[in-house]
């Protein structure tokens, strides 16, 4: 498509969830045959198993976050782009002749990795269904976004509203735990499968995603919203700049045409990152702690009693809402606010951790009311809380979003000198932006591990701009600005540094084109 003329006008095309009919419309030409392949093998293997035709198939792309992390819980705004790896969900709801006759609905859920995922069936009572975040189960996915979606049909169409059953058979080749949102992409596909299935003709995407958004959290991992957003706004050749104040808004950005030869390049570290198993003591310790900085803040700082405006935070406190309530009145641009906050957090949080004792003293709370505001949700495993590190990733990392997003859409001021110098001067600044941000959630917010610092180390030497991880971390991608004519040696350098040396108690690594990834076989490293 040409594209088009101001972002105006884009942001009208991203209402309603477009409609693909052809494997053209969604994917990018190199990546159709292997996708035809794919799709021809879902849909036989969807009739050999229910020995019917799938009605149709519900598509969500994963996601790689270019820069913004580990700010969306606390509401900032990120900037994440849509990738061809993608879950699919191929769909028939046996009872054609209409809604079935009660409350009761039958699921049969099947994937494709059979032996990794096997099937599912069962009857719910769909106004009583109760998902165990304890037990982590495949389907919990698909159970959450189900009951979410059906609660919220209810609510439009009335009490006598009845559910239609569904033959469900999934395909999803974004890598489970790899930081590319292989859940959230599980999960709008879900819900728009059901919405579907429930004769919904148009589906709202702000609507979409807000009911992913919370929904995924009953898995388990109390998240913010990025990559529901990213999964179903994103528009193909585009980032997408989220937001989430005053509520949920996206809008797409693209790259200066001024700023060629320049390619991201997404390299997996291979160590699985099971945000179930290390909530307590990673993601969801991080989020409790974020909203216990803002609580801290207010209290310390705007010297008042009274609680701060609750918010659509994963815990209803977020540092955007204390800085919101700090600049009430101020007209200071918001990078000067941002500025100001991380010299804030400075002079005021000044330990290096807090324990609930001390947290209970400074907001006025008992530790068992502490306890049950903050940790009663998702249960979190540490004796310190370390607010001063947290917040000030979180401020610094709002910033440098503001300041990679201002580079990207008003470029002039590197471009308009022409190619050469300019370029170059461009390209290296985004990238710092990027580095900075590894550095970041390496030193402070300790999301990153030495495999995904070895990554960016390796690329950044063999001509990275920027190099970091992407998504929560402690494993999973990592993310790469790159010189187009630099990518075949930056893949070089870590099939040699990384991939052959550092991993090399794996045994081999096969490409299996069908399903466009890697199949790792380790005997050591099972879990990887
Ligand atoms: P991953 O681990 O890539 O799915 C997670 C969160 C995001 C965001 C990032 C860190 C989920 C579903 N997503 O992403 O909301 O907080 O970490 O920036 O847990
Ligand atoms: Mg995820």
């Amino acid at each position: 498509l040409p594209l088009p003329a101001s972002y105006s006008e884009i942001a009208m095309m991203t209402e309603v969830v477009p409609v693909a009919h052809t494997l053209e419309d969604i994917y990018p030409p190199d990546a159709i045959p292997s996708q035809l392949n794919r799709w021809t093998h879902l849909l036989q293997t969807f009739k050999s198993i229910y020995l019917h035709p799938a009605t149709f198939v519900a598509r969500s792309p994963g996601r790689v976050n270019i820069i913004g992390e580990h700010v969306d819980y606390s509401l900032y705004p990120v900037l994440p782009m849509a990738i061809t790896a993608d879950c699919l969900l191929a769909v028939s709801i046996p009872d054609e002749l209409g809604p079935a006759s009660s409350t009761t609905l039958k699921v049969c859920l099947a994937n494709v990795q059979r032996d990794k995922f096997p099937q599912r069936e069962f009857e719910l009572q769909y106004d009583d269904m109760e998902i165990d975040s304890n037990v982590h189960e495949w389907t919990n996915y698909f159970k959450c976004a189900l009951r979410d979606t059906l609660k919220s049909l209810r609510t439009v169409r009335g009490s006598d509203f009845r559910p239609a059953s569904m033959n469900v058979l999934l395909d999803s080749v974004v890598p489970v735990g790899g930081g590319l949102s292989s859940s959230a992409a599980f999960t709008t596909a879900s819900i728009l499968a059901v919405m579907v299935s429930n004769g919904e003709k148009s589906v709202n995407k702000t609507a979409l995603t807000e009911l992913a958004i919370v929904s995924e959290r009953a898995v388990g991992v109390n998240s913010g919203g990025m990559d529901q957003s990213a999964s179903v706004f994103s528009l193909r050749g585009n980032a997408l700049y989220v937001d989430f104040i005053p509520s949920l808004h996206a809008r797409p950005v693209y790259f200066p045409r001024t700023c060629p030869r320049v390619s991201f390049v997404i390299a997996q570290s291979f160590v699985a990152a099971d945000k179930y198993t290390t909530g307590p003591v990673y993601y969801n310790l991080r989020v409790v702690e974020c909203s216990l900085a803002a609580a801290y803040l207010h209290a310390v700082v705007n010297e008042t009693s009274k609680p701060l405006p609750t918010d659509s935070s994963p815990l209803g406190i977020s540092l955007r809402g204390f800085h919101k309530a700090y600049f009430a009145s101020s007209t200071k641009p918001f990078n000067m606010q941002l500025l100001e906050l991380v010299d804030l957090v400075k002079s005021t949080l000044t330990k290096d951790g807090y324990t609930r004792e001390e947290l209970s003293v400074a907001l006025n709370i008992s530790v068992v009311e502490l306890k049950m505001r903050y940790e009663s949700v998702f249960p979190v495993r540490t004796a310190m809380f370390k607010l001063r590190q947290r917040a000030l990733h979180v401020f610094s990392e709002a910033l440098r979003v503001q300041q990679f997003i201002q580079l990207l859409e008003h470029p002039a001021g590197f471009m308009s000198h022409d190619i050469g110098d300019s370029t170059e001067t461009y390209n290296k600044k985004l990238g710092s932006l990027m580095n900075a941000t590894q550095d970041s959630c390496r030193d402070l917010y300790q999301c990153s591990c030495p495999e995904l610092d070895k990554l960016c180390a390796i690329a950044r030497r063999a001509g990275s701009y920027g190099s970091r991880l992407t998504g929560a971390g402690w494993g999973g991608c990592s993310v790469h600005l790159v010189p187009t004519d630099r990518v075949e040696a930056v893949k070089a350098a870590w099939e040699k540094e990384y991939y052959n040396s550092v991993l090399d108690e794996i045994s081999h690594r096969r490409y299996n084109p069908l399903r466009g990834s890697w199949l790792l076989v380790s005997p050591h490293r099972t879990k990887r």
